[in-house]
């Protein structure tokens, strides 16, 4: 059986990585001065943060059309037994639920949707694991099979400089007094069921960064072989110098750092910061 991998620009895989991998994306989309800019293809996240700093209004985001995945899904079709389409979490887009739909589309092949609940690297983690696994050999549902085992393992957390851009884009799911108090604060955020809500409030973006190293620490405590992803809104050098900090004091754990793109950035802000991390799967 053969088994292609395919995930969303979200993901923030580079380029190179994912030819080398097989995987292929669907691009989200950034709506940014009145032009419609599909990330990764169109638009870098380095052009992205410097164009919006000289628009008046603020950008939005748009998910991929059903039809883009029916097209792919076809594609595949031809030289795949079956395909697992790894999405970032369906509560904050409906881009997982156009896979699905898709998927009831096209013939030939069966489409395996598969929720991240996540974003970013974090997401990419599964894009990646699952197509070694298929480089291996392994059927799709083993695949899936071990993408959820994988799913236990998986933490992210993250902090943005300004809680407006998520509150004006609707994926702050909590009251809107409870938004309100935590203004003054840098609340650090994780996804609960699919959507994203307050962790802890934290006053510093110091403490906060401390306080996610504390959490990697409890994780891989076990020594087990992990993978980390520090995940940055244009502030790669502060990523960097983290990662090389924690990669001295956690050798069990595979660091890398990866970004948040335009669309992820449309609800993030500029200095945004979080790290997530999963268990490894494969070599
Ligand atoms: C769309 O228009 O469908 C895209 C909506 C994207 C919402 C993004 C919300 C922030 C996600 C943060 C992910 C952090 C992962 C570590």
């Amino acid at each position: 059986m053969k088994t292609a991998i395919v995930t969303d620009s979200t993901a923030y895989i580079p380029k190179e990585l994912r030819e080398s991998l097989n995987i292929h994306m669907i691009p989200l989309s950034v709506i940014l001065g009145g032009e419609t800019y599909r990330e990764e293809i169109d638009i870098t996240a380095g052009e992205f943060y410097e164009e919006v700093t000289y628009q008046d209004k603020l950008p939005t985001t748009s998910q991929p059309p059903v039809g883009e995945f029916v097209e792919l899904f076809e594609k595949l079709s031809r030289d795949y037994d079956a395909v697992i389409s790894v999405h970032l979490s369906s509560g904050i887009s409906g881009t997982y639920q156009g896979a699905v739909q898709a998927a009831g589309m096209v013939d030939g092949i069966t489409v395996f949707p598969y929720d991240s609940e996540i974003s970013c690297m974090v997401q990419g983690f599964y894009a990646l694991e699952g197509a070694k696994l298929a480089r291996e050999g392994k059927g799709a549902e083993e695949i899936v099979r071990l993408l959820d085992e994988m799913k236990e393992t998986v933490q992210a957390y993250f902090m943005v400089d300004d809680l407006a851009h998520l509150q004006r884009g609707g994926r702050l799911s909590q009251a809107q007094a409870i938004i309100g108090s935590l203004l003054q604060v840098k609340p650090l955020l994780h996804f609960v069921d699919k959507v994203i809500v307050p962790f802890e409030k934290i006053r510093t973006r110091k403490k906060a960064l401390k306080r996610v190293e504390g959490l990697l620490e409890d994780a891989v405590k076990d020594g087990g072989s992990y993978q980390a992803s520090i995940i940055h809104a244009n502030r790669e050098e502060e990523a960097i110098e983290w990662m090389k900090e924690l990669a001295e004091k956690y050798p069990n754990v595979e660091f890398n750092v990866s970004y948040f793109g335009p669309v992820i950035g449309t609800h993030l802000g500029e200095g945004s910061m979080g790290m997530g991390w999963a268990k490894r799967l494969a070599e």
